[in-house]
């Protein structure tokens, strides 16, 4: 009697627990990519130059494989295969982002490119048809090239010409698109671009083009959500966030001279952006702003290399979000003494002047900085939970590579996004408000300096054949159950390999 009652209570108990260990019904599963990586048609039907055009036509070398998004995909021609593909895997939604100089050519407001706007109807068309929701992204890189003519993100102005293109998406598209991203990254955009040179327009103004682009990026997303507030929110009923690559970066030991030099590592690589949109008090980060402003002086600039924000701009750009976009793959371990690199000074790494340590023993991905690190979106997502009083959250990507001869066995992958996906099942419990997970990437693309050379697809695409085949790999048919049955069942194998489309869908 007493075995029969405890066994019973174990089953309840284990019911109970695997019930906590499920995804809410409500839960946005999907996958995410960007335009210049999988459109292709790079000069079609009046689409103006962007940056990552110029800089991969005029210095090809500087691509691994020396290649391009000419054709990338060509989901400019293949939308409605990405559309069935997505409704293969039973997607909630799908973010994708707008190439800028397809709907403004010259970048400027004045002239619309109506083919453009047109292809992106068709395409949230084809998706709205199958009840998936488009999460939209503004700016994934490519700005038209007419516009870093004069700076880019360096030109004060770029906060206007910013929100003028907003305005323009929202009015053609807002209709029917409730998820809007102003920018993908600013630390890839601004660190990477501006300060370095491992991203388009590899400006490497070290320690100046990336705080300066820091700035202006912020003022324009707050313009961009300010105009949308104003002006669409009443009629539109629709969110606009920011996605900002948040990788755990976590102390390499307990001292206390770790965990400072871990959260100055945190400051520089996403609080510079977070800071002045989701804290109180706005503006840049204080610690990080000490240092450079210090630096600044002892290298004999009249003023700190870091410009500040105006009581009226920290006002301005506060607040101005209704969720926090994640971007996350991986961690590393933060020490305030050892295993320094070299930066040129000034830099933003120098002002950070920290170590990198990411343990071997984490498995390696065919890119270099993505390693699998334990738990790591829950430790990312509860910091930024306390730190910013509980936002919402999405998580705009999250992905693994291979190399493209790995084939269709990605095992390893798999193994990424069952990790992955129990970390974000730790955060859902310890109370983090995140409403969807967004897989990188639907299909194999352009992987920016990498070219064709690293796979994040759970569809491989052979770039050779004329109709960019996808193939589902066996990483597709495991996301699938997953988004299907809501839990991570870790001894899931898929019974055969062929896609079909699930009733509803
Ligand atoms: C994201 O960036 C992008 O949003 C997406 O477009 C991209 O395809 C995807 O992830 C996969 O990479 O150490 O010099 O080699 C992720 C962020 C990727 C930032 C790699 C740092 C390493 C530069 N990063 N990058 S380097």
């Amino acid at each position: 009697m007493k075995a029969t009652i405890l066994s019973g209570l174990l089953v309840c108990c284990c019911v109970l627990a695997k019930h906590e260990r499920k995804f809410p019904s409500d839960f946005l599963f999907g996958a995410a990519t960007a335009s210049y990586q999988i459109e292709g048609g790079w000069n079609a039907d009046g689409k103006g130059e962007n940056i990552w055009d110029h800089m991969t036509h005029t210095r090809p070398e500087v691509i691994i494989d020396k290649s391009n998004g000419d054709e990338a995909a060509d989901t400019y021609h293949n939308y409605k295969r990405d559309v069935e593909m997505m409704r293969e895997l039973g997607l909630d939604a799908y973010r994708f982002s707008i190439s800028w100089s397809r709907i403004l050519p010259n970048g400027l407001a004045n002239y619309i490119n109506e083919p453009g706007v047109e292809f992106y109807k068709r395409y949230i068309s084809e998706m709205l048809k199958y009840n998936i929701t488009p999460m939209v992204t503004l700016y994934h890189w490519d700005l038209p090239q007419k516009l870093q003519d004069l700076g880019g993100f360096a030109n004060p102005l770029f906060p206007e010409w910013f929100e003028d293109y907003a305005r323009i998406a929202y009015e053609k598209f807002g209709d029917r698109v409730k998820h809007w991203i102003t920018f993908n990254e600013p630390r890839e955009i601004c660190y990477e671009g501006y300060g370095s040179t491992t991203k388009a327009p590899m400006l490497n103004a070290t320690g100046v083009g990336v705080y300066l682009c820091a700035k202006h990026l912020v003022l324009a997303h707050a313009r961009a959500y300010k105009t949308y507030d104003n002006e669409f929110r009443a009629t539109q009923n629709g969110l606009c966030g920011i996605t900002i690559s948040v990788n755990w970066m976590g102390p390499l030991t307990d001292s206390e001279e770790d965990q400072f030099a871990a959260e100055i590592k945190r400051q520089a690589e996403w609080g510079l952006y977070a800071e002045p949109i989701f804290s109180q008090w706005g503006g840049f980060p204080k610690e990080l702003s000490e240092i450079v402003a210090k630096k600044s002086k002892e290298q004999g600039y009249p003023r700190s290399r870091m410009p500040e924000f105006t009581e009226e701009e920290k006002q301005f750009s506060r607040g101005t979000a209704d969720f926090f976009g994640v971007n996350h793959y991986t961690a590393n371990l933060i020490s305030a003494n050892d295993y320094k690199a070299w930066n040129p000074v000034p830099s933003l790494y120098n002002d950070a002047d920290v170590g990198v340590y990411i343990p071997p023993e984490w498995p390696q991905s065919a890119s270099r900085w993505l390693r699998q690190a334990p738990n790591s979106i829950y430790k990312a997502l509860t910091h930024l939970h306390k730190k910013y009083n509980g936002p919402v959250f999405y998580i705009t990507e999250n992905g693994w590579s291979t190399t493209p001869d790995a084939g269709l066995e990605d095992e390893d992958r798999i193994r990424y996004y069952r990790a992955a996906l129990n970390s974000v099942l730790d955060a859902l419990k310890a109370g983090v408000n995140l409403k969807g997970y967004m897989a990188w990437s639907l299909m194999d693309n352009f992987e920016w300096m990498e070219g064709y050379a690293e796979r994040f697809g759970l569809y491989h695409v052979d770039f050779e054949s004329v109709e960019k085949t996808r193939t589902p790999r066996k990483s597709a048919f495991i996301y699938k159950e997953i988004v299907r049955s809501r839990t991570v069942n870790p001894d899931y194998e898929p019974p055969n390999r062929t896609m079909w489309i699930e009733e509803g869908h």
